[in-house]
């Protein structure tokens, strides 16, 4: 598939992604805002997300960012959604979805329903900044369409960690690279640089963690009166629960902290295939992908939801424990 295939007549553009954006999110709408700004001044593209994290505001285009107004009937030529799995997961975005003349997915998650009209999902992709990539014309790529796009290929991928990472992704990167980018800021400022909040969170859920069966699964989790304790807040988050999975010997992660509504929200991660995280995060109604899903729970004491969540896996553990 061609991107240019789909702008032929299209005078405007809606590029938008998942509530709660992280890297490869931001940097797949922002990507594609660029793009079309440098390439097809005739078009006018609007890039629709909730507020991001500090952490990416360095990306070109993140201050044109624009929140979504669910009463806004604007009827865009073309609407593309970016590392979506669900229309519902589009937040308040989906309004400008439902009315638009054409829609197109970009996206890599397990999970994703094909409900656009074109749907560009392959979720064995490190990310969907690559398979951007693949859809747009990489000669005309400038610096900061490169920048948003190596930003979310790092952060999907953990630094080109994880077992999503093909030799496409590494080529890609080194491609992106070329165009100048300042590659060695990216991966400080998104990896390791990190706020104090941020790593006392760490702190708490270094402490609060226990592991289960013979040290195969690790969980942890942060109370409200120690979020208060800290002032922190849920993006304080970030990094602690592959912080956990680091531990030697572990194969799954959980993490879990409360959010505004009274619920908690889980994180996990995996190293191995045993356990389909997001098949387990489906049933909570979240999302994600196999080793690495996010979702709900409803309870105010975590360590039953712990329990509850150590139940669930145990079946996956049982030949071998
Ligand atoms: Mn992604």
């Amino acid at each position: 598939m061609r991107l240019e295939d789909y702008l032929e007549g299209v005078r405007t553009i809606a590029v938008s992604g998942h509530i709660r954006p992280d890297g490869d999110c931001i940097g797949s709408v922002l990507g594609i805002y660029n793009y079309i700004r440098t390439n097809y001044r005739e078009i006018q593209i609007k890039a629709y997300l909730e507020p991001i994290p500090f952490d990416f505001e360095f990306l070109s285009g993140s201050d044109k960012l624009i929140r979504a107004n669910r009463f806004d009937n604007t009827a865009f030529d073309l609407f593309i959604c970016c590392d979506c799995g669900d229309l519902g997961r589009l937040g308040d975005s989906s309004v400008y979805f439902s009315n638009a003349k054409k829609t197109i997915c970009i996206d890599h998650h397990e999970t994703n329903g094909a409900f656009a009209d074109v749907n560009y999902v392959f979720p064995e992709a490190s990310s969907t900044c690559e398979l951007v990539g693949q859809i747009i014309d990489r000669e005309r790529i400038d610096k900061k369409t490169a920048e948003c796009l190596y930003t979310g290929m790092v952060t999907d991928t953990g630094l080109f960690q994880y077992n999503c990472t093909h030799s496409s992704t590494m080529e890609f990167a080194g491609f992106l690279m070329d165009k100048g980018i300042d590659f060695s800021y990216i991966v400080d400022h998104v990896f390791f640089t990190k706020s104090i909040k941020q790593l006392q969170m760490l702190g708490v859920g270094i402490t609060n963690s226990k592991t289960y069966l013979d040290g195969r699964i690790i969980a942890s989790y942060v109370t409200a009166d120690q979020m208060k304790k800290y002032d922190a807040a849920p993006k304080n988050m970030e990094g602690v629960v592959s912080t956990l999975r680091s531990v030697e010997g572990v194969e799954l992660a959980f993490f879990m902290y409360p959010t505004e509504d009274g619920s908690y929200k889980v994180s996990s991660r995996s190293s191995t295939d045993r356990v389909d995280l997001s098949a387990l995060a489906l049933q909570y109604g979240g999302g994600g992908h196999k080793r690495a899903a996010g979702f709900s729970m409803d309870g105010t004491d975590p360590v039953l939801m712990i329990d509850e969540l150590i139940d669930q896996v145990r079946p996956f553990f049982k030949e071998e424990a």
